[in-house]
């Protein structure tokens, strides 16, 4: 859904010329707005135009005439309604209505501000979204000049109620200031939606890392019990070598005594021949 919108801002002296350049196109090549398209700056429409020639002027002499006697270097001398709509509505409307938009807007204006101070009026076409500049001096009804009274708080609220009630309400679309309420609230939302998502990854990381310390902790066991098993075999392997020096030495004990039983064979086999030689010299 579109929104209408209205905003105000403040001007002193000083800065009068610089709006008046972009309002009216005065100068060729903006260094504030580089989205200005100027082969389109034909179709801009100059709805009110400041009755003494510059703003400034126009401005001191509407000041002037309403009586007030001292104006100071920086007091705010005019202020500017800036008036326009979400891209959409001027998406789908087509100029009549485009018009009769801005039309309704400025007439809003010169009601609410007064039609006195009004110093000048320009909807801009050649820039990314059409747009309406309303010049005026803040001028109270009581005669003085006085921007904080005009479009203080409250009045700024009130402004904007009444330009929903009177102007946007009826070309369909919703109410701008309450929209950015609830585009704050929806920035809110947001965060906290944003938050939220943070939160999930955040505790979807935890999990993935307590996987991974499970993980790890699973192949250390692993390891752990490789490690096991490899002392375990290495223990078996000392035992099998101690079992094979024990078959060693026992070998060689025996191979000992063999080499003894052979030695005590021979010797025998000896004194048997000495005997049998000893009994056949008794026989003869
Ligand atoms: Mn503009």
């Amino acid at each position: 859904m579109a929104n209408g919108i209205i905003r105000i801002q403040k001007y002193q002296k000083n800065a009068l010329q610089g709006v008046e350049n972009h309002h009216k196109r005065k100068t060729k090549i903006s260094t504030t707005n580089h989205d200005i398209n100027y082969d389109l700056s034909g179709q801009n429409q100059s709805l009110i135009k400041p009755s003494a020639g510059s703003f400034l002027k126009s401005c001191e002499e509407r000041i002037e005439k309403a009586g007030v006697k001292k104006v100071r270097s920086n007091s705010v001398v005019a202020c500017e309604a800036l008036v326009t709509a979400s891209p959409d509505f001027f998406k789908e409307k087509d100029t009549k209505i485009m018009n009769a938009y801005f039309k309704r807007s400025l007439w809003f204006l010169q009601d609410f501000y007064g039609k006195e101070n009004i110093i000048s009026a320009d909807v801009h076409l050649d820039e990314s979204t059409p747009h309406m500049h309303v010049v005026f001096t803040p001028i109270t009804v009581d005669n003085r000049l006085s921007a904080r009274d005009l479009i203080s708080k409250s009045q700024l609220q009130k402004l904007q109620d009444e330009f929903y009630r009177d102007v946007t309400y009826d070309f369909g679309l919703e109410r701008g200031e309450r929209g950015s309420k609830r585009k704050h609230l929806d920035t809110i939302d947001y965060k906290k939606q944003t938050i939220k998502k943070l939160s999930n990854k955040v505790s979807e990381k935890r999990k993935r890392e307590e996987e991974i310390s499970s993980e790890i902790s699973e192949k250390a066991r692993w390891i752990e019990n490789a490690d096991y098993d490899i002392a375990k075999k290495k223990l078996e392997i000392g035992e099998i070598n101690l079992r094979i020096d024990d078959l060693k030495i026992k070998t060689e004990n025996n191979l000992n005594m063999f080499g003894q039983l052979k030695k005590e064979n021979e010797e025998l086999s000896n004194e048997i021949a000495v005997k049998k030689k000893l009994l056949q010299i008794l026989m003869y």
